[in-house]
């Protein structure tokens, strides 16, 4: 009904109660928490990360990111709540810890054009708001990254600009690719988590291609890392995670993992939220799932936090 969008559009960030939450985390700690502009949207919103750390320089830093795809609501909510229990408990063991060996960068809306979109006008809507040469609206940002950027042309992975998966006229041709590009290339993270939603799937390179990794000890790794977010994941509340490679589930070329893992050999994992089936909602998931969704993912996040911050540079 009208009245449930309209409470659960309440339950979930906008672009500004956003901002003005990551605002108030880096207020009220200073001393570990900034908040940084890291680019600009099309319609001109700011593209916010926290970073979270006691900054002295040289440390191992890792990335989480959300809401590439605007009309993935709880993408946005488990970075964010990421975000607030690392600056709220920064003092509590083992957070303590990670924050002076490391760093960790939250980005939590890639996309806010395209969230404020769906949150106003069209539910459902995914891409970012570019106004395309056709008259039509959208590139898809998971589609826009510069690792094998194009080559495919498939239904899920698109050259027709009014596509859900329009990847772009060229790699890294819209502002909120280039936000992430540039904080990528200026930071040198140890490893890379991006939040979407739906389909409880932990997916790992290659989207380009169905070959796996050609690097051995890489592959292992990732699979190994993998496996534990799901056994982690599952310990919570008992919902399965399946890992696999994006490959597997279709193929898409230009993703945000194929780059960060194809450009900088880092662990890069998209990881794909509740519910399990469009049956279950989709991408519309109710309010209250919110914080279990979160809970279950807590685990497997600081073990990713704590695997990569405590490692040698
Ligand atoms: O890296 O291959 C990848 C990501 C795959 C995701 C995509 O970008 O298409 C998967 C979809 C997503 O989260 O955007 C899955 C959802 C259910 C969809 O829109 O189909
Ligand atoms: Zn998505």
């Amino acid at each position: 009904s009208a009245f449930a969008r309209a409470e659960a559009a309440e339950q979930y960030h906008s672009a500004a109660t956003l901002e003005e939450e990551l605002r108030q985390l880096a207020e009220a700690r200073p001393d570990i928490a900034e908040l940084i502009e890291i680019g600009r949207s099309i319609e001109g919103r700011p593209i916010l990360a926290l970073r979270i750390g006691d900054r002295r320089g040289g440390v191992p830093k890792v990335l989480f990111m959300g809401c590439h795809h605007a009309r993935e609501w709880i993408a946005v909510e488990v970075p964010f709540l990421l975000a607030k229990e690392l600056v709220e408990r920064a003092d509590e063991a083992p957070i303590a810890s990670w924050l002076t060996s490391g760093e960790v960068w939250v980005a939590p809306m890639v996309n806010p054009d395209g969230h404020e979109h769906s949150r106003a006008q069209e539910r459902l809507w995914r891409k970012n708001r570019r106004r395309n040469d056709d008259g039509s609206f959208g590139v898809d940002p998971n589609r826009n990254y510069g690792y094998m950027w194009g080559i495919l042309d498939v239904p899920t992975s698109s050259h027709v600009p009014s596509d859900e998966t329009y990847v772009g006229p060229r790699a890294f041709s819209e502002p909120e690719t280039q936000a992430v590009r540039d904080l990528v290339g200026c930071e040198r993270f140890a490893g890379v988590i991006t939040y979407h939603s739906y389909s409880q799937l932990i997916l790992y390179p290659w989207g380009y291609t169905e070959k796996p990794i050609p690097d051995v000890q890489h592959r292992e790794q990732m699979v190994g890392m993998a496996k534990e977010m799901q056994t982690l994941i599952q310990g919570v509340h008992g919902k399965i995670y399946v890992p696999q490679p994006s490959s597997e589930l279709y193929p898409t070329a230009g993703d945000t993992t194929d780059w960060t893992y194809g450009t900088y050999g880092i662990p890069s994992f998209t990881v794909e939220l509740r519910p399990r089936t469009f049956q279950e909602g989709g991408f519309i998931l109710p309010p209250d799932q919110i914080l279990p969704t979160w809970e279950e993912n807590r685990p497997a996040a600081f073990r990713f936090i704590e695997q990569l911050v405590t490692a040698p540079v």
